[in-house]
């Protein structure tokens, strides 16, 4: 994200069928609410709202085997894609407000295929020049035939690897458009401590970085945030997707979230994350989701939405010491 030629490109991304809880679908205008676009506004950050993406509820959308609501969810990637294409199309940064993870299968989908436009690559089956920085508490690489859930939400990276594919069966109803356009090596996490088995085992087999909390705490985050983009994008020349889960954070700053997790990152540890990752220069996408503003009493959503924006604004360059000054600001005289 180079500011001077580059706008954010917001947009809500109203997906909540890769879940269980429908209020997940409210985050997106929960957020803005909470004040992000003036906090964007008040730091000087260009921004266009470009709306959002309504996802077409499929009325026949009974599972294949475990899976829930497949063509909803695909159907609704799809858009998302289209979506992302557009934004950086018109030399945008799209920043997705969610809605649940799901929904990254099309960000990051929509993000491999404008690399590939942009490199003038005709095949839409080739590995895009991208890398992703994935922070949850969770590692969302179930397939549909590991998932215990069912929710497609605990499957994107699945879906996003190239590798992964000989195991994603292709009848799955509604993802008939979608494709791997990452390897394994593209990818990492920072943030884990709720992962199913089969999900340690894939990821161990295909030499995937991750930074589970004990490293943050042995380490220290910056140190993690520096070795997982040395890995990922050791010539920091490759743009960057970073997927933020909300439920990343500690349930004590972002409580408002579907599947939260004891013992995750304070917001500090969060800022520190995007305040590395944008001062690579890289940033090209950000996804903030799973918030759900439908969950927990009014301070805990307040302090959700709050945490919210602070990431999406840390992310995009405001300083956490003041709202940056204008040059030709007048001190108010007594
Ligand atoms: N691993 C569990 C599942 O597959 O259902 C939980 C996934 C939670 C996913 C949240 C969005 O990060
Ligand atoms: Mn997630
Ligand atoms: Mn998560």
């Amino acid at each position: 994200l180079s500011p001077n030629t580059k706008i954010a490109g917001v947009f809500g991304a109203l997906m909540n069928r890769g879940q269980g809880k429908e209020g997940v679908r409210d985050g997106p205008n929960a957020i803005r609410e909470a004040g992000l676009l003036t906090l964007l506004k008040d730091c000087g950050i260009s921004f266009r709202d470009y709306g959002d993406v309504e996802i077409q509820a499929i009325a026949s959308d009974d599972p294949w085997k475990k899976v829930k609501y497949s063509r909803t969810v695909a159907g609704g990637c799809k858009q998302i894609a289209d979506k992302v294409q557009t934004i950086i199309r018109e030399n945008g940064v799209p920043i997705m407000l969610g809605g649940d993870h799901a929904s990254a299968i099309g960000s990051i989908s929509g993000h491999g295929l404008s690399q590939l436009e942009i490199h003038g690559i005709k095949d839409p089956a080739a590995t895009a020049p991208l890398a992703v920085l994935w922070i949850d508490a969770h590692a969302d690489i179930n397939t549909p035939l590991t998932t215990a859930t069912g929710n497609l939400h605990g499957c994107p990276v699945s879906f996003l690897l190239k590798e992964m594919s000989p195991y994603i069966p292709r009848d799955i109803p509604g993802f008939e458009w979608q494709q791997p356009c990452l390897t394994a090596d593209r990818i990492a996490y920072i943030g884990l401590r709720a992962l199913d088995p089969d999900e340690l085992f894939v990821m161990d087999k295909l030499k995937i970085k991750y930074f589970p909390m004990q490293d943050v705490d042995k380490l220290g985050v910056q140190k993690c945030v520096e070795l997982a983009l040395q890995h990922i994008n050791p010539n920091n020349d490759l743009p960057l997707h970073l997927s933020f889960d909300i439920d990343a954070l500690d349930p004590s700053v972002a409580f408002s979230t579907g599947t939260p997790a004891m013992g995750g990152l304070t917001l500090r540890e969060g800022l520190q994350i995007v305040e590395y990752v944008r001062s690579t220069g890289q940033l090209s996408a950000m996804d903030l989701v799973e918030v759900n503003p439908t969950l927990g009493n009014g301070y805990q959503r307040a302090k959700t939405m709050e945490a919210a924006c602070a990431i999406i604004a840390g992310a995009l360059g405001k300083p956490r010491q003041a709202i940056p000054y204008k040059l030709d600001f007048d001190l108010p005289r007594p």
